[in-house]
C-alpha cells in the first residue's frame, strides 16, 4: 500500500513538469529569458525524498529533504538535452543527477536514481559543479570540484578543492579517474576540460587557488596540458582571463560552459566575482580565444553578460549567477544554463551569430571612468547623427 498523500503531491508535480516554459518581456538583444526556472527543488522525484509505505511513514514525512538543484553541467545527446545538475540535500551534501528534456526550456525529469560516482577518495566528502566534455577521444568527460576537510588547519570549516575526473558513455555509467594534480597550486576549483587534444595533449581550463575560498596569488583562469588522462598531471597553468581592479572579475573568476566552437574562434561563458558591501556578486562574462591555440583570448567585452534579475537575487547564497553548461543544437541555437543564488537552475536562449556578435562587436573594459564616458559620448554622437538625418 502507498500513502495518500503521494498521489496528491504526484499531481501537483507532475502539473510543474508538464509546464511549458515562455520567454519574457526582458530584452538586451544578446538573449531571452524565461519565466520558469527550469530544475528547483521541486522537480525531484517524490521516491527520492519520501518513504511511500505508510506504515513506516504515517505522516508522509520527509525522509530526506532536498535544499536545492543548481549549477548543472550540460550536454545534447541523442537528440535530447541533458543536464548533470548539482543536487543538494538539506544535509548541505551535494551530489549530480540527470535530468533529460525534449525542448531544452522545459520538461526536464531525472533519471530513476542518482549518478553513483566510484568512491575513490576515501577523505572526499562533497562534489559539486560538473562540466560535460564531449572529448574527441570519444569520452563523455564529467570533471567536477572534489571537497575534502582539510587536516592540517585547526579552523574546522578549512577545506581543500581539487578537480575529479570521471567519464562515461551513457551517462549511467562512470568511471572514476585519478583527481587532476596541478604542481604549482594548491586547490582548483572550476576545472574545464577542452573538447579537443590541444599539441596532442590534453588541455584544461584552471582556476589556481591559494586557498578554499580566497584564490589568494591565483591570478585567474589558467589553461595547462597533460599527455594523460588517466593519470593528469599539470605543470605550468597560464593565466589566460585575469582577474582585474574594478571590474567584475576582481575578487575571482573561473571557467564556466565547456567552450563552444565556431568558425571565428572558442566561445567561453565564465564566471566573474567582486566584493561589496553585502558580500560577494557573480555575475557571467564572455570572451573568445583563438580557434589553433585556445589560450590567446582574442576578444573580450567588458562588464558582465548576464547579472540576476527579480527572483533571481535572492537564494541561499544571493546576488549569485553561476553556470557549468551550455548547449549547441543541430540549429545553431545556444542554451545557456545558469543557477541564480545557489537555489534553482534557469536557462537563457540565443544564437552562435548573436553570441559572436556580441563577443566581437562590444567595446572592451575601458578600465577607466574617463574613457568609459569618452566611448559612450561617442556612441550618442553617432546616434544623434543618425536620428537627425532619419
Ligand atoms: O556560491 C557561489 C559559487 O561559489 C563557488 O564558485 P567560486 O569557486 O568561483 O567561488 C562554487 O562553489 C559554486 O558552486 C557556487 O555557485
Amino acid at each position: 500500500m502507498i500513502h495518500p498523500q503521494y498521489y496528491i503531491l504526484k499531481q501537483k508535480q507532475q502539473a510543474l513538469l508538464s509546464e511549458k516554459n515562455q520567454k519574457t518581456d526582458f530584452y538586451n538583444g544578446i538573449y531571452s529569458r524565461y519565466k520558469n526556472p527550469v530544475l528547483t527543488a521541486a522537480h525531484i522525484p517524490l521516491e527520492w525524498i519520501y518513504d511511500l509505505n505508510p506504515e513506516t511513514n504515517p505522516f508522509f514525512m520527509e525522509r530526506l529533504g532536498i535544499n536545492a538543484v543548481f549549477n548543472s553541467g550540460s550536454i545534447y545527446l541523442n537528440g535530447e538535452y541533458h543536464l548533470v545538475a548539482r543536487v543538494e540535500g538539506v544535509d548541505r551534501k551535494s551530489f549530480f543527477a540527470v535530468a533529460e528534456s525534449k525542448s531544452g526550456v522545459d520538461g526536464f525529469r531525472f533519471m530513476d536514481y542518482p549518478v553513483v560516482l566510484p568512491d575513490t577518495c576515501k577523505n572526499e566528502t562533497n562534489v559539486y559543479d560538473m562540466r560535460l566534455t564531449y572529448h574527441e577521444d570519444g569520452w563523455i568527460y564529467g570533471v567536477f570540484c572534489s571537497e575534502s576537510k582539510d587536516d592540517s588547519s585547526n579552523d574546522l570549516s578549512a577545506a581543500v578543492a581539487q578537480a575529479g575526473i570521471v567519464r562515461t558513455k551513457d551517462l549511467v555509467t562512470w568511471d572514476r579517474l585519478p583527481n587532476l594534480k596541478t604542481l604549482r597550486s594548491p586547490q582548483q576549483r572550476n576545472v574545464v576540460l577542452h573538447p579537443e587534444f590541444v599539441k596532442g595533449q590534453y588541455a584544461f581550463y584552471t582556476r589556481p587557488m591559494d586557498d578554499f575560498i580566497d584564490t589568494g596569488s591565483g591570478g585567474g583562469i589558467g589553461f595547462g596540458l597533460t599527455p594523460d588522462i588517466t593519470n593528469a598531471i599539470i605543470d605550468e597553468e597560464l593565466i589566460i582571463s585575469k582577474r582585474r581592479y574594478h571590474t567584475i572579475t576582481e575578487a575571482k573568476n573561473g571557467a564556466g560552459a565547456v567552450p563552444i566552437k565556431t568558425d571565428k574562434g572558442w566561445l567561453h561563458i565564465a564566471h566573474g566575482v567582486r566584493n561589496t558591501a553585502a558580500g560577494l556578486r557573480y555575475v557571467l562574462y564572455a570572451f573568445a580565444t583563438d580557434l589553433k591555440e585556445p589560450w590567446i583570448v582574442i576578444a573580450e567585452p567588458g562588464g558582465y553578460i548576464l547579472a540576476p534579475r527579480g527572483d533571481e537575487f535572492v537564494g541561499d547564497v544571493s546576488n549569485v549567477v553561476f553556470s557549468n553548461g551550455a548547449i549547441i543544437n543541430g540549429s545553431g541555437e545556444v542554451f545557456i544554463y545558469y543557477a541564480s543564488s545557489d537555489t534553482r537552475l534557469h536557462v537563457a536562449t540565443t544564437t552562435i551569430q548573436q553570441l559572436l556578435d556580441y563577443v566581437f562587436n562590444t567595446p572592451a573594459d575601458p578600465f577607466r571612468s574617463v574613457d568609459c564616458v569618452a566611448e559612450r559620448r561617442a556612441l550618442i554622437e553617432n546616434n544623434l547623427h543618425l536620428l537627425k538625418q532619419a
